[in-house]
């Protein structure tokens, strides 16, 4: 099993029941597990302003999916919440599924870059996966504390603790 982190993000709709119901389909995938879900945080948009606020959360999985297929199957959860993909890039969404880690691989293939870019960098990302996993060291040797340390937390808010329904 490899350990797997993804950031759920939500702007549209029932943003908190669409996360907490994503992750119970995350761990009904199979050969995956679920194993830890961060509090919901509310973040201001990254992006396009004119769009509501953002619902995120980091969870830690363990799967044998290979990171392609957890790709499709995160795709389709997405679907499942009514996303649907428009032009304009960072514009609003049911959800979001994006793979921030998938153990210590590093990736660049066309559909898929892992770490996410841009992860080191989100405060709606990074305080989430600190709040879940303090030790963590990325696969470029660089400490998920020390980048917590320079992210400004723009806003980010702890709403509530992540139930799931
Ligand atoms: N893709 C490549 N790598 C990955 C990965 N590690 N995980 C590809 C998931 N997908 C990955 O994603 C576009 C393509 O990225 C996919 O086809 C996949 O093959 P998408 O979900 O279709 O579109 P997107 O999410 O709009 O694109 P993008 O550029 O990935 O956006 P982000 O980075 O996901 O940012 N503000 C706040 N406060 N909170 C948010 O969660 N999210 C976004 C979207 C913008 N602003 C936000 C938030
Ligand atoms: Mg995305």
């Amino acid at each position: 099993m490899t350990p797997v982190y993804i950031g759920l993000g939500s702007n549209l709709g029932q943003s908190q029941k669409q996360i907490q119901a994503a992750c119970r389909d995350l761990s009904q995938l199979s050969e995956t597990r679920l194993i830890k879900c961060s509090s919901l945080f509310q973040s201001l948009p990254m992006g396009p302003q004119n769009q509501p606020n953002y619902v995120n959360a980091v969870v830690l999985i363990e799967t044998r999916l290979s990171p392609d297929c957890l790709l499709h199957q995160t795709q389709n959860i997405e679907t499942q919440h009514g996303r649907i993909r428009k032009s304009d890039r960072w514009g609003p969404r049911t959800l979001d599924l994006d793979i921030l880690l998938y153990g210590q691989q590093q990736l660049n293939e066309v559909n898929l870059t892992i770490p996410h870019i841009g992860m080191k960098q989100r405060e709606f990302v990074l305080y989430p996966l600190f709040e879940i996993a303090p030790e963590l060291i990325l696969p470029c040797g660089e400490k998920l504390s020390d980048l917590v340390r320079a992210c400004p937390k723009n806003g980010l808010q702890i709403m509530s603790e992540l139930v799931l329904i």
